[in-house]
């Protein structure tokens, strides 16, 4: 099987979705060899070959066609997204399904013991976040002025540090914030994981494999429901 005939999925190699992608792909009958030092995976069963990355790549890697298949949270494929298009890129890729795991909201977060009543507080305010786009979006659908502070870690430090008044943060259990005096104001974004498929088609073989491998995540999600 040559590397142009085999599916090629994309997935995170290290980090909150990696284990509950590799247990899909297992629930699915996917067995794939998994070697920690290689960047590519093979099946030992299917015509199918796993690029293990950081997720912020899968999107892009999707968007340019360089995959078939990606497996990204919502919230990074969406942020990408937003990015392409204000620099005026393209965005070509299909949604096939939405997963139930990496559920999680971005949301605006400020010191505990500030005043709140809703979003037109942070007129003018400083917001540290690592989806300047998202946050953008909302904040212009909202009518409020602010001024972004782009961190790719660390956020919720970002207040007592004096860096910015705010920040917009992935929440899942709240603790993170709760831990670093800050209290969630509004959620603004709520994000799973999701299959994204490329937008040029894909040969007969490998679509038809495609529609087997949706039709057991859809079978596996219905049974866990
Ligand atoms: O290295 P790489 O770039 O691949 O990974 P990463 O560090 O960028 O991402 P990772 O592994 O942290 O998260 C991958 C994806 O998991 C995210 O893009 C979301 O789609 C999803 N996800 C679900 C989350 C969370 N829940 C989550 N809670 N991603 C991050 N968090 C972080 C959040 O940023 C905050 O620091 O967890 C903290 C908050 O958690 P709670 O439970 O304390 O609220
Ligand atoms: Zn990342």
């Amino acid at each position: 099987m040559t590397t142009k005939n085999r599916l090629r999925i994309a997935m995170q190699k290290k980090g909150r979705l990696s284990q509950e992608c590799s247990e899909l792909l297992k629930q699915c009958g996917v067995k794939i060899i998994w070697n920690d030092q290689r960047l590519i995976a093979y099946s030992e069963n299917m015509p199918i070959e796993i690029l293990r990355v950081r997720d912020d790549d899968i999107p892009g890697l999707v968007f340019d066609g360089v995959v078939d298949l990606g497996i990204i949270g919502e919230n990074v494929l969406e942020e990408e997204e937003l990015g392409r298009l204000s620099s005026g890129e393209d965005v070509n890729y299909k949604k096939l399904c939405q997963l139930d795991f990496g559920g999680c909201r971005l949301s605006l977060a400020i010191d505990r013991d500030k005043n709140y009543s809703n979003v037109k507080d942070l007129e003018n305010a400083v917001i540290a976040t690592s989806y300047p786009n998202l946050l953008k979006r909302y904040m212009k659908e909202q009518g409020v002025s602010f001024k972004s502070i782009l961190l790719t870690g660390s956020v919720e430090v970002a207040p007592s540090a004096g860096i910015a008044n705010a920040i917009c943060d992935l929440v899942s259990s709240g603790a993170t914030l709760e831990a670093n005096g800050l209290k969630e104001v509004e959620a603004i974004y709520h994000s799973t994981a999701c299959v994204i498929q490329r937008k040029e088609p894909l040969s007969a073989e490998k679509q038809a494999l495609v529609n087997k491998l949706l039709a057991r995540i859809r079978g596996i999600q219905q049974a866990t429901e």
